[in-house]
């Protein structure tokens, strides 16, 4: 369904991610207003030229590279700006370059006066989310991270070529640190309606195997992408495209974000990747899953090497 309503996005950011993000807006029409901001203001400039000129093959909408100030009457901002990880390097080594960019920018947002929903997608995006909720005092509800959004879809892809199903009809969810901690949630695979139980053995070692080999594939992906072409991008900006149509299409979606923990799952002080029900306020409720022990353990790790990342950096 393509949004009516007048709407602005702002994409702070207009890297490989944050580019592939604006052509997927202009393509999806989910906005009619879309402004870029980056440091380096010709790339912005530049990208606004470029896809203005993809307009009269798409729909009528406006496209400029902006500044802080355009902010103010955005309804979404979606933070792409920062370090990507280079070869070898995990999510959480981005911490502290990531950490110092967010602190001048989310202080420039909210000096516009804004008083929108922020999503971020930068990394490590369950540190930075947290970072922003802080920085930028909105309410939880207002600040969302992409979390597990593309692990997630990520594993539902591999699940659908391991059961040779259509992905949409493959229910399945990663949850806990969009990084190497992260954890499958096994016990609420469904294939149509069908569990993981009715379709496999799952006692028999080699289903196990095949199961934990695809589930290393998921965790590995960025590894391997960025292996062979340097950066991730194409996926994750279909991830923030099906973000920014369950809030601003008030879907009541129910998408794995990074979200604020305060009791669920035992976790508290934290956000962290779960499903959690999306609409035009922000976050509706985080949705707490029956998880099996094994599960929650790691769930419970991976929060804690969260904190313990953030740690130093708190005050
Ligand atoms: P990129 O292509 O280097 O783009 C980053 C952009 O940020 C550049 O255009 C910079 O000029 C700009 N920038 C840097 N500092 C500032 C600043 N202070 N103000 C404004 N703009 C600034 O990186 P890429 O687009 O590949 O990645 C961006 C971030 O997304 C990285 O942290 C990635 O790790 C992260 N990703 C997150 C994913 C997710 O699932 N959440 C997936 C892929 C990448």
């Amino acid at each position: 369904m393509q949004s009516q309503k007048q709407s602005r996005i702002v994409i702070i950011g207009t890297g490989a991610v944050g580019s592939s993000y604006a052509f997927a807006l202009l393509n999806h029409h989910l906005t009619n207003e879309l402004v870029l901001i980056d440091m380096n203001k010709e790339k912005a400039a530049g990208d606004a030229l470029d896809l203005n000129h993809g307009i009269p093959f798409a729909s009528p909408m406006k496209i400029w590279a902006g500044d802080y100030e355009d902010c103010r009457d955005a309804d979404l901002v979606v933070i792409t700006a920062g370090a990507n990880q280079a070869p070898g390097e995990t999510r959480l080594d981005l911490i502290e370059k990531n950490l110092n960019i967010f602190k001048t920018i989310v202080h420039q947002i909210m000096n516009s006066g804004f008083n929108g929903i922020i999503l971020v997608a930068t990394n490590p995006v369950d540190i930075l989310s947290y970072a922003t909720w802080k920085l930028s005092g909105l309410p939880k509800e207002k600040v969302i991270g992409s979390g597990t959004i593309l692990d997630t879809s990520r594993f539902r892809f591999l699940l659908s070529q391991y059961f040779n199903v259509d992905p949409r009809n493959i229910h399945a969810c990663i949850m806990g640190e969009h990084g190497d901690s992260e954890l499958p949630v096994w016990s609420h695979v469904h294939v149509g309606s069908r569990t993981l139980k009715d379709l496999v053995d799952v006692e028999d070692q080699n289903v196990q195997e095949e199961l934990n080999g695809l589930f290393e594939q998921v965790k590995n992906a960025a590894y391997e992408i960025i292996r062979l072409k340097g950066a991730t991008y194409y996926a994750i900006a279909q991830g923030l495209i099906r973000l920014t149509r369950a809030i601003l299409n008030n879907e009541n979606s129910i998408l794995t974000v990074s979200t604020l923990m305060q009791g669920q799952y035992g976790l508290d002080d934290l956000y962290i990747g779960a499903p959690a029900i999306l609409n035009q306020e922000g976050l509706r409720e985080v949705i707490e899953l029956n998880l099996s022990l094994e599960e929650h353990v790691k769930l419970k790790k991976s929060g804690e090497q969260l904190k313990e990342a953030l740690a130093p950096f708190r005050h």
